[in-house]
């Protein structure tokens, strides 16, 4: 099973599944229990019902019960320690414990029981991993008469509350239908929360209805680098899109159904060429911008004055409507401040605000930000670049940059910020898997599986007691290289799938064990149509060309294959 449950016991026999299986569900699991159903019937074409539990079952057909919403015990325990720091997001995001369940398969059937309809949800997820792969598939892949379960008893919690998939949409634009596969396989895997990188210079991608020309303009560019940026070639093609309203409400719902929250993010004030482009009022200089055309960053940030906080303020207030869930990402990485030194305007402001120069304007605007998001109750993430600007009271901090891990992770922790890990050398998926000319182009070698697997998400040196300050971990998608459905599940799976094991299971580790378990998880990646990287390497068919790179020996494409002269 994966991710390893904290306790499990084998041993007697399990229930026979067969056609007219029935859920039986408290009030609070109806929900899980639809969904179990609903994924049962689609696999095996049985009919199974979903009933209540003082509601009669009818016939000797097996039983599966989930009960949520259990009194006492954890979720009390929970309630008490929400009391005890006082933090919103403490009562509004699930902590460990309440995501926890105890799992029991006996003669008598399947039972499920848990503080939270969370905690049910991950039982029937790893119910799911005791049945034959074929039973994650949307349709009968034959005939099935009858499953024989062996008997098991699990009790299971994450380690951490915070276990996340961050996917860049914005150097590249993935369609709705991506994000919904991609929601079903996290929660798959216990994840529960999808950061989702909106906008940057390359793109702007959720609808904004007081400000419509950052999708008019702002999704949409005219070229991007083609092979590795290094390489100084551009490929011509126009790229875009962005998230209607209605899509990202079936995103948000989708997710809420398996318990995930999506986390937006909009990158302020760096990374913000694509408003620029829309909105040229919004930069510093008289300079007609476009949506950027190169990776990398951009020196054109915002400009600091009153219209543009404004502006960053409305956009944030749709963006939170659209979002409900206790966190807004305000980014605030990498966002270079030689226009501000440049700029009157920025060095009048700084100078009014009695700053030390136009490098402190970040953390003034951070603040400016920050009461938007605290306003709408709600709990800001930044990027680690904003502690050095001194981050404003109860931010989120995502630590990314390695050599600072330990150091940013402490300071935050010791200025009584709450932390993501979140270090480039194991959560960075857009790297390659190994230095291997066969891997598909990327920004850079190399996280092996087992590299991914053997992260400790609690900083080395952290003192014992700042260790409840690191929620969890995230891997993250970045994706200048990464322009396809396909390539993103290949640098997620099977990677993603130790970082469910390092954020939902203890600290120890043992490749081995984990290998040999993700060996048997392939098939389950397979039936669930997850275009995954086998351990051995990439297949013929996922394997870098190199045709269309200038590292390859030129290639002369004979005029008929190219579409000519056909005639
Ligand atoms: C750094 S992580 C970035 C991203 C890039 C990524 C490429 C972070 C906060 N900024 O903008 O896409 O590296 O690996």
């Amino acid at each position: 099973m994966i991710p390893q449950p904290s306790v499990a016991h084998r041993g007697g026999r399990g229930p026979t599944l067969t056609d007219g299986t029935v859920v039986v569900a408290n009030e609070a699991a109806q929900g899980v229990a639809a969904l179990l159903a609903a994924e049962l019937r689609a696999a095996t074409g049985w009919r199974v019902a979903c009933i209540g539990i003082d509601e009669p079952a009818l016939g000797g057909a097996a039983r599966l019960r989930l009960l949520a919403d259990l009194p006492g015990g954890p979720s009390t325990a929970s309630a008490a320690d929400a009391g005890a720091t006082g933090t919103a997001f403490r009562r509004a995001f699930p902590s460990p414990v309440e995501e926890g369940y105890r799992l029991r398969v006996s003669a008598e059937g399947v039972d499920i029981e848990a503080p939270s309809a969370a905690g049910a949800f991950y039982g029937t997820r790893s119910l799911l991993q005791l049945l034959p792969p074929d039973f994650l598939r949307s349709a009968p892949s034959r005939r099935w008469d009858r499953v024989e379960l062996d008997g098991i008893s699990i009790e299971d919690a994450p380690r951490f509350g915070w276990r996340g998939m961050a996917l860049d949409v914005s150097r590249h634009f993935f369609p709705k239908d991506f994000l919904l596969k991609l929601l079903d396989l996290a929660s798959f895997h216990k994840l529960n929360v999808l950061h989702l990188h909106l906008t940057d210079d390359q793109g702007w991608r959720v609808q904004v209805d007081r400000y419509p020309k950052l999708t008019e303009i702002g999704a949409w560019r005219r070229e991007s680098p083609a092979g590795h940026e290094s390489d100084g070639r551009k490929d011509g093609t126009p790229h875009g899109g962005f998230y209607t309203k209605a899509d990202l409400a079936e995103i948000v719902a989708h997710a809420a159904r398996r318990f995930v929250t999506v986390v937006p993010e909009i990158d302020m004030p760096g990374h913000m060429q694509a408003a620029i482009a829309a909105y040229p009022e919004l930069g510093n200089t008289a300079q007609h911008l476009e949506v950027y055309t190169n990776w990398g960053i951009s020196e054109h940030v915002l400009n600091m004055n009153d219209g543009t906080v404004r502006f960053c303020r409305e956009v944030l207030e749709e963006v939170m409507d659209l979002f409900p869930g206790p966190f807004v990402h305000i980014g605030g990485d990498e966002c270079p401040t030689t226009e501000w030194e440049a700029s009157a305007d920025a060095r009048r402001r700084a100078d009014e605000l009695g700053l030390a120069g136009p490098r402190q304007l970040q953390g003034w605007f951070t603040a400016q930000v920050a009461e938007t998001v605290t306003a709408a109750g709600k709990s800001l993430i930044g990027w680690e670049e904003v502690l050095g600007a001194g981050a404003p009271p109860g931010a989120v901090i995502a630590v990314w940059r390695a050599e600072h891990a330990l150091g940013a992770a402490v300071e935050a922790a010791e200025t009584s910020h709450r932390v993501i890990m979140a270090p480039e050398p194991w959560t960075y998926f857009d790297w390659a898997y190994a230095d291997d000319p066969r891997e598909p182009l990327a920004i850079r070698p190399a996280i092996s599986t087992d590299k991914a697997y053997s992260f400790e998400p609690v900083p080395e040196g952290l003192r014992q007691d700042l260790e409840g300050s690191i929620l969890g971990a995230q891997c993250q998608l970045w994706t200048e290289y990464v322009s396809t459905p396909q390539h993103a599940e290949y640098m997620y799976f099977p990677r993603a799938c130790a970082l469910a094991e390092v954020t939902w299971s203890g600290r120890r580790r043992d490749w081995p064990d984990f290998e040999r378990r993700l060996r048997d998880h392939t098939a389950r990646l397979g039936a669930l149509g997850v275009n995954y990287r086998p351990l051995e390497g990439p297949t013929p068919g996922q394997a870098r060309t190199w045709l269309s790179t200038s590292a390859a020996p030129p290639v002369t494409v004979p005029r008929q294959a190219a579409g000519q002269d056909l005639h």
